[in-house]
């Protein structure tokens, strides 16, 4: 439905109709989330905000029209734009018209000003009116130069405002409803309604009425709609509640010169976001652009006390351990920026002050003691949107081996290591648990194979998988799309709600491992692919790990 349209059918409902005055689209989107249903441009606010100039004809049809245009672009509620006079005289509100309607406008304003015009507003200026002939002809133009039957023409008199008075207020009002304006609309700057009610009393009730209550704030909406005045327009109190909040922010900026003494009055950064549809954007990016790893954010898991590499990890946490003079965490962020990631949040529990490296975002899971990695994840559930790579903090890795699972689009990927499948028989029984894998469409085993073409997906996952089964080894590294990521939280949530029951191999979701809640999505009927790797990584778990590392690292 065209927004000319949806005007008209706003306007045909019972009762008085009230519209905002914009400046901006920002101010328009603010307008239309208030739950208004029209916006007027306003040139009062449109002169202001945009050129800090009087309303007085200085802006050109073309600025004025683009700003309505921008007003217009930003809500999909209708915008009647004010056209002043016209810009001219008939000849310009043709294309006045043309040009507005190809703006998406719903309807515009002409008064009956000559050009250039004065403000309404203004005390002690100068005030001439066109004859009503000539405003009459412009009404008559505009009315026959629009496109879409659906546009309105509001014709309005400044007769008021001029102080020529009632009688001439009336007879305009007619001629103009005579030459076939869609509304009149009556400015008054009397300091009371008691002008408007007077002309509404008189008025023979053949065009809707429109009024614009700026300077006799006093009245009430009830009292308009009982006296059958069928638009109100609010036309510049969103701008001089905006300059006053910009004002006291800037006072308090000049005195303090310290950014935390205005937040507590200044919107979030998100409800700009929210305006501007910086999520919408990032949707736009993750589904056309190619892939890079510029916007992903890895979430290290890093809570657990290691207690299998007791007295190294006494005072620190597995990620900690040094390995030829880097630690662990050193050396997978440095594969994680070789990479591209730059964006890291580390989860921390057992040592949590030892892990302090500058340029990382930190959790805290306190209760890491009686909790699993699923909890430490989602403590840091805020950071769990876009694309999230998930590690454990104590494998090391081959960049090769992260770089192919980023090239993934699916929703959940997992990286899985086929060396098992080769190695099997020579590691059951197994000396330690692993997270082992069984897969859809795992590559043959034996020497050499290429990839199948088929996506491989997780059947099972967790430490309980018969190892005569499984088809590999999950490493502890998964990446969830935008959309996994959504998936990831609302799955949790879920389980939340659903109570504290056993998941998969825990038997509480408190102590929940990240494979029980891979296998939950999977029993769930969600595709988790699995990324095929032979090797090109290490676990810090043990000793015997830890001894190796050393051997291997340089
Ligand atoms: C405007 O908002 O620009 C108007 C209303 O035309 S007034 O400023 O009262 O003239
Ligand atoms: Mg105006």
């Amino acid at each position: 439905m065209t927004k000319a349209r949806k005007l008209r059918e706003l306007l045909d409902r019972p009762g008085l109709v009230a519209a905002v005055g914009a400046h901006d689209a920002l101010s328009a989107k603010l307008i239309e989330a208030a739950g208004f249903p029209l916006v007027w441009a306003s040139s009062f606010t449109v002169a202001a905000s945009q050129r800090a100039m009087p309303d007085v004809n200085l802006l050109t049809m073309t600025e004025n029209v683009e700003a309505a245009r921008y007003i217009h672009d930003a809500v999909s509620i209708p915008v009647i734009a004010d056209c002043d006079n016209g810009y001219g005289n008939a000849v310009n509100v043709i294309r006045t018209v043309e040009e507005y309607e190809k703006a998406g406008i719903a309807g515009i304003s002409i008064e009956d000003n000559v050009f250039p015009k004065t403000c309404s507003l203004y005390p002690g200026v100068r005030r001439e009116l066109a004859s009503v002939e000539e405003h009459a002809g412009k009404i008559r133009a505009a009315k026959r130069a629009q496109r879409d039957p659906d546009f309105s023409v509001i014709a309005r008199t400044e007769a008021l405002i001029a102080g020529w008075g009632m009688a001439e207020a009336l007879k305009r009002a007619h001629a103009y409803a005579e030459a076939g304006a869609d509304m009149i609309l009556v400015h008054s700057k009397a300091p009371t309604a008691a002008e408007v009610l007077g002309f509404m009393a008189r008025w023979d009730g053949s065009k809707p009425v429109v009024v614009v209550p700026t300077l006799y704030p006093s009245v009430r909406f009830e009292e308009l709609e009982a006296a059958g005045v069928k638009l109100v327009i609010f036309a510049n109190q969103v701008l001089r509640g905006a300059v006053k909040g910009m004002r006291e922010t800037l006072e308090v900026l000049q005195r303090t010169k310290h950014l935390q003494s205005v937040v507590p009055t200044i919107v979030p950064l998100e409800e700009i976001y929210r305006y501007v549809g910086v999520s919408e954007f990032k949707a736009i990016e993750a589904e056309f652009l190619p892939r890079t790893a510029g916007n992903v954010k890895a979430i290290i898991i890093a809570a657990g006390s290691g207690k299998s590499l007791l007295p190294l990890t006494e005072d620190r946490p597995k990620c900690l351990l040094d390995i030829k003079g880097r630690t662990v965490l050193d050396r997978q962020l440095e594969t994680l920026r070789a990479c591209g990631i730059h964006d890291v949040v580390v989860v921390r529990g057992y040592q949590k002050h030892t892990v302090n490296l500058p340029g990382l975002r930190y959790y805290d899971n306190d209760r890491y003691e009686e909790t699993g990695e699923l909890v430490s994840l989602f403590t840091a559930e805020t950071e769990l949107e876009g694309r999230v790579l998930f590690l454990y903090s104590d494998i090391l890795f081959d960049p090769a081996v992260l770089q192919k699972l980023l090239r993934s689009r699916a929703e959940v990927a997992i990286v899985v290591d086929r060396a098992w499948m080769d190695q099997r028989d020579r590691l059951i029984p197994l000396s330690k648990p692993l997270d082992l894998v069984v897969t859809t469409n795992p590559p043959a085993p034996g020497l050499r194979s290429l990839p199948s073409e088929a996506d491989d997906r997780l059947v099972r996952v967790g430490q309980r998988v018969p190892p005569d089964q499984a088809t590999g080894e999950f490493i502890g590294m998964a990446l969830f799309s935008e959309r996994g990521s959504g998936l990831l939280r609302e799955t949790y949530g879920h389980l939340l709600r659903a109570g504290h029951g056993a998941l998969h191999e825990a038997d509480a979701l408190g102590q929940a491992a990240f494979t029980d809640m891979l296998q939950e999505l999977v029993n769930q009927g969600r595709e988790i692919s699995c990324v095929s790797v032979y090797k090109g990584w290490l676990e810090i778990d043990t000793f015997e790990d830890y001894q190796r590392a050393w051997a291997e690292l340089k």
